[in-house]
């Protein structure tokens, strides 16, 4: 597999995208990295994913694969002999989707509460935000990593909003420490991996986009 070309593109503050660039960097995968502007979408974007014309998507010897979930599964499919993400047994590999597929109906949702909403409702938000952390606050338990020992699919999953959540308890004030404190903790952990901290964008940076997005949806 020396002489795959693997092409990623994707956007600095997308949480989907940045979960492939970990884990190709996690399996030592060499790939070109295309910043996509969003506002003007490239010819390849749209050639590349024509039905949902989303980053990211991952282009591996010509052949495009959209969708962060299923992307992952497929880099550990094909590069499965270095750093597995989804465990061998079924029924943990069952769980380890369960809780990825959460991760992208409850916390992008009730995360984008705090640049969607104000007033009451953003109060409202931030408690469902928090509801929502809770319940990984309490999946991860005393273990170092969803993954129990080994940093794994859930992991790569959710550790692309940590930046997002440092960035939300400046912009958005709340601490989620104070609720989390594990789940903060499980994150700092994750950012001593290179791949992790190579992959991120810094905190400011999110917390500037973050208030943009309040800015173009008048909650600002
Ligand atoms: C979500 C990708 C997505 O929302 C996945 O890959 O997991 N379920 C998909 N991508 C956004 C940028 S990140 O917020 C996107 O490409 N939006 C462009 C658009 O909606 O036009």
């Amino acid at each position: 597999m020396g002489d795959d070309e693997v092409i990623v593109l994707g956007t600095v503050f997308s949480m989907f995208s940045m979960r492939v660039r970990v884990a190709l960097s996690e399996k030592g995968i060499k790939y070109e990295y295309r910043e996509e502007d969003l506002g003007n979408k490239s010819p390849l974007l749209l050639q590349t994913n024509p039905i949902h014309k989303k980053i990211p998507v991952l282009i591996h010897n010509g052949k495009p694969i959209c969708e962060s979930l299923i992307i992952l599964e497929y880099i550990d499919e094909v590069w499965k002999d270095k750093s597995p993400l989804l465990p061998s047994n079924p029924y943990q590999r069952a769980q380890a989707r369960f809780w990825a597929d959460l991760v992208d109906k409850k916390v992008y949702t009730s995360a984008s509460n705090i640049w969607r909403k104000k007033g009451e409702e953003l109060e409202e938000g931030k408690k469902e935000f928090i509801e929502v952390l809770k319940l990984f606050e309490a999946e991860l338990g005393d273990k170092p990593y969803f993954g129990g020992d080994r940093f794994g699919f859930l992991d790569v999953a959710l550790v692309t909003y940590y930046n997002w959540f440092q960035a939300i308890e400046i912009c958005g004030n709340i601490s989620i420490k104070e609720h989390c404190p594990k789940l903060m903790a499980w994150g700092e952990r994750c950012m001593e991996k290179e791949s992790v901290a190579k992959s991120a964008a810094d905190v400011k940076t999110v917390c500037d986009f973050i208030m943009v997005l309040k800015k173009r949806n008048g909650v600002a």
